[in-house]
């Protein structure tokens, strides 16, 4: 037997030279060499029940640290497991690393035994891929891989191994290292273009997207909201990148966005586009879509700039540097920001629905606030995922985590498992539909097994909520096959899995139960049945403008929850 390690042995000593304490995966008969190499190896290595909660859970560690997230399967069925996790994060600009076992070179081409070409069906899902065929690569190629998902854009990057290389000793290898990356500094003249602007706007808006806490921006960001008291709306991905509860912000603005946010982008003269990518969910109807305002566009991608929207000024580079660079010697705008704060005021959420049953977003408001500045939301899909964006309040940057580009059903409990293992202090509560739930209920086994004390809240409306609200709104009523009232009892199946677990039904258990939820030591799940008919509201219909925004009506005076 040589005396040089393996390629399996270089990914495992190489994962850990490049920093990783945690990774997230299932084991299967081409990556067993690298298995073999792990055990005892001293990284944390989480065993998932699905490869899709490995990419979900890897992708929901990286938003809450800022590190790179790190998940493995074998080849061919635990490879495709992964595909929607990293469709996830491509979508989402999430850096993560995969790592696929891939059948033995001989093999390869042959249809063999579990065998699928992952690098040609992932190609148009991450930044970059590679075929490892020496294993003196290796070191090398995991280094760039790293560095890739990190730099520019960031994005998932998928490194795809033949059991043959991982199992070959090596003779020499190369060194685990890639130059540097440094982010393009952005364009003096780009920026007092920006400035003069600013300073010339009667109604200027901040639009922060999810790329202002990717580039590590969000200080920056509050510094500038600060410095400048120019308004803020942000999109589902930029929420928490400033304090929900701060007064120039205006919430989410879009399809299920605040009145207030909508409003302010309708009446803008200046956008200033900070990290965003004008996705269909934010603009609605596009050419109706701040159409009274100039753009200023920064972001580290250049594809995005005119992409969507003309920007009367782009800055391309580090969003941190834009945002420190830019300072304005503001003109008088008090008017349009005491005009946008009585919007605020008046449009505010009410939570005073009828009924005594369970109403949604007053307990996620109340969940919120009881969990306070340590509060990580990890959301699944679904009417509970808006209500989470409009409702809870959140404190701090990577505290609210959800799947915004993809919209992927099943993220939230493998999400939470991710997030909570990365923010052990924090109260990191998983929000989930029922419909969402089931899509990756399994990871309740992987909860019990590590003894994760994640917190799931599960609102179950026994359907399909958001796309019964659209059958409702758009397709005369016409329920098709969204209907789920033959759930499991989930708090028998949560306790089958090893979790504690209590239901509600009434509205005045919200408070005991989420005492009850964020005092509990271990893996918990609160039941919630909430009313099946109740909707999200305001919604701008599809193909709508966001100023034809349909609202709920209550004749009920406005009081608090
Ligand atoms: C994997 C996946 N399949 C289908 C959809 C389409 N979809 C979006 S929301 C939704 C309903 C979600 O239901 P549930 O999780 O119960 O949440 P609710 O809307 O009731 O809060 C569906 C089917 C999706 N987003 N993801």
């Amino acid at each position: 037997m040589s005396n040089q390690p393996t390629g399996a042995q270089l990914v495992i000593s190489t994962l850990k030279a490049l920093g990783v304490e945690t990774l997230f995966g299932y084991p299967g008969g081409a990556i067993m060499p690298i298995y073999d190499a792990l055990a005892g190896s001293g990284l944390q290595h989480i065993l998932v029940r699905h490869e899709q909660g490995a990419a979900f859970a890897a992708d929901a560690y990286a938003r809450a640290t800022g590190k790179v997230g790190v998940c493995m399967a074998t080849s061919g069925p635990g490879a495709t497991n992964l595909i929607t996790g990293i469709a996830n994060a491509y979508m989402d600009s999430v850096p993560l690393v995969c790592i696929t076992g891939q059948v033995g070179t001989h093999l390869m081409g042959t249809d063999g035994f579990q065998e699928v070409d992952i690098l040609g069906i992932t190609l148009p899902i991450v930044k970059h891929s590679w075929l490892v065929r020496d294993p003196a690569d290796i070191p090398a190629i995991l280094a760039e891989a790293f560095a890739i998902a990190q730099e520019g854009r960031a994005g998932p990057v998928l490194v795809d191994i033949p059991k043959d290389v991982a199992a070959a000793h090596v003779i020499t290898s190369h060194p685990a290292s890639f130059p540097a990356w440094s982010a393009p500094v952005p364009d003096e003249s780009a920026i007092a273009a920006a400035s003069a602007l600013i300073e010339a706007a009667k109604k200027p808006l901040f639009y922060i997207g999810g790329g202002v806490e990717m580039a590590h921006a969000s200080q920056a960001m509050r510094d500038l909201l600060a410095r400048t008291g120019i308004p803020a709306v942000s999109t589902l991905k930029g929420i928490g990148t400033v304090p929900t509860t701060e007064d120039l912000y205006l919430g989410m603005l879009g399809m299920h966005g605040t009145r207030a946010a909508n409003i302010a982008v309708q009446e803008t003269d200046l956008l200033i586009a900070l990290g965003a990518r004008f996705d269909d969910r934010a603009t609605g109807k596009l050419n109706a879509f701040a159409p009274n305002a100039k753009v200023i566009h920064a972001d580290i991608d250049p594809a995005e700039i005119n992409k969507l929207r003309k920007a009367e000024v782009a800055i391309v580079g580090d969003l941190k540097t834009t945002i420190e660079s830019l300072k304005p010697v503001m003109g008088d705008i008090r008017k349009w920001v005491e005009k946008c704060k009585a919007d605020k005021w008046e449009h505010r959420f009410r939570y005073n629905a009828p009924g005594q049953g369970v109403y949604a977003p007053g307990l996620l408001k109340t969940l919120s606030e009881k969990a306070g500045d340590k509060f990580i939301a990890a959301c699944d899909v679904g009417q509970h995922q808006m209500w989470v964006a409009q409702h809870c309040e959140f404190a701090h940057n990577r505290s609210h985590l959800t799947s915004g580009g993809s919209g992927a059903m099943g993220y939230g409990l493998p999400a939470g498992v991710g997030a909570k293992l990365a923010m052990p202090d924090h109260h990191v509560v998983t929000i989930s539909g029922d419909g969402s739930f089931m899509m990756n209920i399994q990871e309740m086994a992987t909860l019990n097994r590590y003894q994760i004390p994640l917190k799931i809240v599960l609102l179950d409306n026994s359907s399909l909520g958001l796309v019964r609200q659209w059958q409702e709104l758009f397709y005369q009523e016409n329920y098709s096959e969204i209907d789920l009232s033959d759930n499991p009892d989930f708090v028998v199946v949560a306790k089958a899995f090893g979790l504690d677990a209590f239901r509600i039904t009434h509205r005045h258990e919200v408070e005991g139960a989420i005492d009850r939820l964020l005092a509990a030591e271990g893996p918990t799940l609160l039941h919630v049945l909430v009313d099946p008919r109740e909707n999200v509201w305001p919604l701008v219909p599809p193909g709508a403008s966001n100023a034809e925004m349909m609202e709920e009506r209550w004749d009920e005076p406005l009081d608090s929850y």
